[in-house]
């Protein structure tokens, strides 16, 4: 058998009581994936949600918000979490490797979730298809599904899937082509300087390749069309909606009967769905929410100083 490659995280295998070397499952694991991701310093309470979606994080690339994710994800507990496809970009880390430490944290986050009891569902999507070879399986408690359907608190059957399958049906062709993949990718950096900037002059983050999208014809009428293209997919399934991401385009709305959900992304408008214990779903702005936090921390402070300037009685 050839010898594994001599690296620094594997410990020496421990004889057993027989005296046969063992190396455990945990031995052979890098180190970040069994050390727990750093906390916060003063941990809010977790919002607790049945069940959340999210979808094109894109890990691996300079245009994941890594750090609003792992924000969003250290502040909520759910029952179920989905992840909608295009998790990891395959694509562009084939082109490149790109791994700054906050995507690990993002990964970490997640395993952590699964292990405490939260059910992981990970539905992959085409910028991950190579996961796709491996659903049906469970990878340390995250399932792997080409997809799934979510029953509601209140009743509901919700078909849940990334939607690039339906590209083809898509009349306007794959939603980038009004763009194209490389100057989406330039988008994107120009994304990431302008909020490099806001950042700097102490503005909240702003999607400038949300911004645009709205305003180019084609991209809005693709993303109408792929949304009653999903609805359609959710009719004739006899479901009573759909939950999908891809388009990087949140939206919750009601087409032909049937309530088309999406999650959106978090390369652009840093977004996720949310079920209430009632079964009532949800849009997450997550850019807005940090923005307004920031501005109550703002006006926190006098408040919470004065009672301790006043003179004890
Ligand atoms: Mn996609």
């Amino acid at each position: 058998m050839a010898s594994l490659p001599n690296t620094s995280y594997r410990a020496t295998p421990e004889p057993d009581r027989r005296g046969r070397k063992h190396r455990r499952m945990a031995d052979v694991l890098p180190d970040w994936i069994r050390s727990d991701e750093p906390e916060h310093k003063d941990k809010p309470p977790r919002t607790r949600y049945r069940t959340v979606w999210i979808s094109d994080v894109h890990l691996g690339t300079p245009g994941c918000n890594a750090e609003l994710l792992f924000d969003f994800l250290k502040s909520i507990q759910c029952e179920t979490l989905y992840l909608v496809g295009d998790i990891v970009d395959g694509w562009q880390l084939r082109k490149g490797w790109y791994w700054p430490p906050r995507h690990n944290d993002v990964v970490r986050c997640i395993l952590k979730q699964a292990k405490k009891g939260t059910r992981v569902v990970y539905i992959p999507g085409n910028h991950d298809e190579a996961f796709r070879d491996y659903v049906g399986l469970d990878f340390g408690g995250v399932e792997l599904l080409p997809e799934d359907v979510h029953v509601t608190a209140d009743g509901r059957r919700l078909l849940v899937l990334h939607g690039d399958q339906f590209d083809s049906i898509v009349l306007y062709a794959r939603w980038l082509a009004f763009l194209g993949d490389s100057a989406y990718t330039l988008l994107l950096k120009s994304n990431a300087a302008v909020n490099w900037v806001r950042r700097r002059l102490g503005l909240p983050y702003w999607s400038l390749a949300a911004h645009l999208k709205k305003r180019v014809k084609n991209a809005v009428a693709f993303i109408s069309k792929f949304e009653e293209v999903l609805a359609h997919a959710a009719i004739e399934r006899g479901v009573d909606g759909v939950v999908c991401g891809h388009i990087h385009s949140a939206e919750i709305r009601e087409i032909n009967g049937v309530t088309y959900y999406n999650d959106g992304d978090w390369v652009e408008s840093c977004t996720a769905l949310a079920e209430h214990a009632d079964g009532r779903i949800e849009i997450i702005d997550w850019a807005t929410h940090v923005a307004e936090r920031a501005k109550q921390a703002a006006a926190q402070p006098l408040h919470l100083v004065a009672p301790a300037l006043v003179p004890a009685e």
